[in-house]
């Protein structure tokens, strides 16, 4: 199986509402391009057909960047699709029940969690990584919890061993502070997607360990 190893940012694709699909394919090629090995399919309100076809598209695009796919809440059609993994809320599948139901297939497989008892919990049914969320007030989720604390993820990332995704709201200002928390990677919807040159906005996202590491090496803070 690919082992999920995140880059520090794993954009998510969200194709919900008024997002269009041609236009979730051409903003998934700039961060692909970027040289990121991680996106997510998020289509809250495509029926299976749709989602199907959109998910195939997108893993054959994935697949010429050497990137890989992982679809929001539907087992099956990550599945039937040949992405590499499936994301789950809490009110979806349980991770065990998912895994038994990929039968022989290996399949990356997170778990969003907000809280320590639930990321815990997530990994005991056999999370590869969980999401923990959200960091911020957010736009893209219905009914968002109110922001956890940063004292929380790093309680999370005392508590288990796979990588942390962290979500909500996150920003290029704020990601530093994210990764600094103890998350392994930003899970990034909206300053992606609203970012006129989303290529670039994923370099700088991803090069920031390397700006930490140069600005431990001068003593100056990261921008
Ligand atoms: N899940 P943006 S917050 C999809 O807390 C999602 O689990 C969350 O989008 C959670 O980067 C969220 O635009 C929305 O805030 C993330």
């Amino acid at each position: 199986m690919i082992p999920f190893e995140p880059a520090t940012l794993y954009p998510i694709i969200d194709v919900t509402r008024s997002r269009r699909p041609e236009a979730g394919l051409a903003l998934a090629e700039q961060v692909l391009a970027a040289g990121t090995p991680w996106v997510q399919l998020r289509a809250k309100d495509l029926g299976g057909a749709a989602l199907l076809d959109l998910a195939r598209a997108l893993v054959r695009l994935a697949s010429r960047h050497g990137g890989n796919v992982i679809v929001n809440d539907r087992l099956d059609v990550a599945l039937a699709s040949g992405a590499a993994g499936v994301h789950l809320g809490q009110a979806d599948l349980p991770p065990r029940v998912a895994r038994e139901r990929i039968w022989d297939r290996e399949m990356v497989i997170g778990v969003s969690t907000h809280s320590v008892a639930q990321a815990i919990a997530a990994v005991a049914d056999g999370a590869d990584y969980v999401g923990f969320g959200p960091m911020y007030a957010t736009v893209s989720k219905a009914n968002p919890l109110p922001p956890r604390r940063a004292t929380e993820l790093r309680a999370v990332r005392e508590a288990i061993p796979v990588p942390i995704v962290a979500i909500g709201g996150i920003t290029e200002e704020t990601a530093p502070e994210v990764l600094r928390a103890g998350a392994s990677s930003v899970a990034i919807i909206s300053a992606l997607a609203n970012d006129p040159r989303p290529g670039d906005f994923a370099r700088r996202i991803l090069a920031i360990p390397e700006a930490v590491r140069a600005a431990d090496a001068t003593g100056e803070m990261p921008q």
